[in-house]
């Protein structure tokens, strides 16, 4: 099943494909068992081999139980899917790990803005490197980001961070991610935004520790470049 979705480089996937996982399983498994059991009492109780159905009104246990014993069912598998994915979102939406880097992330039609701390580590000092479409982090650093929208609607989608987030005019909205593989990575947008939605994407920059701090170093007017 793994290879079916796009590659995990972020420190939570795990545990957002676990949840999809066992989604997958239960619905998968009892799709399969229902219809085989529809097929089965189709071919069984055919007209040619069965008298007349009749309207049977369920006054014993017994015949409640062909109702209750699947609400039963169904109540205990959706309890486990929900201890399951209270768990993830636990982590990845309530729980707070300390930042390594704090970076912003705006979507406007139909481009996102990102802007990084410069050397300083700071946010909305005079050497933020601001960037469009393209977010550049270090590798296995907690990430923190605020996400805003300047128009309308959007949704910050980085399928293989797992993460997906929408993003809301006149709010800013405080997530988190930790890559864990250097490369790059397509960024999305999930919202139908407009007109130029599709084309609503970006690039995510995966840097070594060493490669961030080069990155930074050029970016900045002291270096000289
Ligand atoms: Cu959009």
């Amino acid at each position: 099943m793994e290879r079916w979705l796009p590659q995990d480089v972020s420190s939570y996937g795990h545990q957002v494909d676990g949840v999809i996982q066992l989604i997958f399983w239960i619905v998968g498994i009892w799709f399969v068992a229902a219809l085989g059991i529809l097929l089965f009492f189709a071919v069984r109780y055919r007209r040619s081999n069965s008298p007349r159905a009749a309207y049977a009104p369920a006054r014993s246990l017994r015949s409640m139980s062909f109702v209750l014993i699947p609400v039963v069912l169904v109540l205990l598998f959706d309890l486990a899917i929900d201890t399951a994915s209270t768990r993830a979102w636990d982590h990845i939406k309530v729980e707070m790990p300390p930042a390594g880097q704090t970076i912003r992330v705006i979507g406007k039609q139909y481009v996102w803005d990102f802007v990084h701390p410069g050397l300083d580590g700071e946010l909305d000092t005079a050497d933020d490197i601001k960037e469009t479409n393209t977010l550049h982090v270090p590798v296995d650093t907690v990430v923190r980001f605020q996400l805003e929208a300047e128009d309308v609607i959007h949704s910050f989608f980085v399928p293989n961070l797992r993460l997906k987030q929408d993003a809301v005019p006149g709010r800013s909205i405080t997530g988190w991610f930790e890559a864990t593989r250097e490369g790059t990575y397509q960024i999305l947008c999930a919202e139908l935004c407009g007109i130029g939605h599709t084309n609503m994407r970006g690039w995510l920059q995966v840097h070594s520790q060493q490669g961030y701090r080069e990155w930074l170093a050029e970016q900045s007017p002291e270096s000289g470049g």
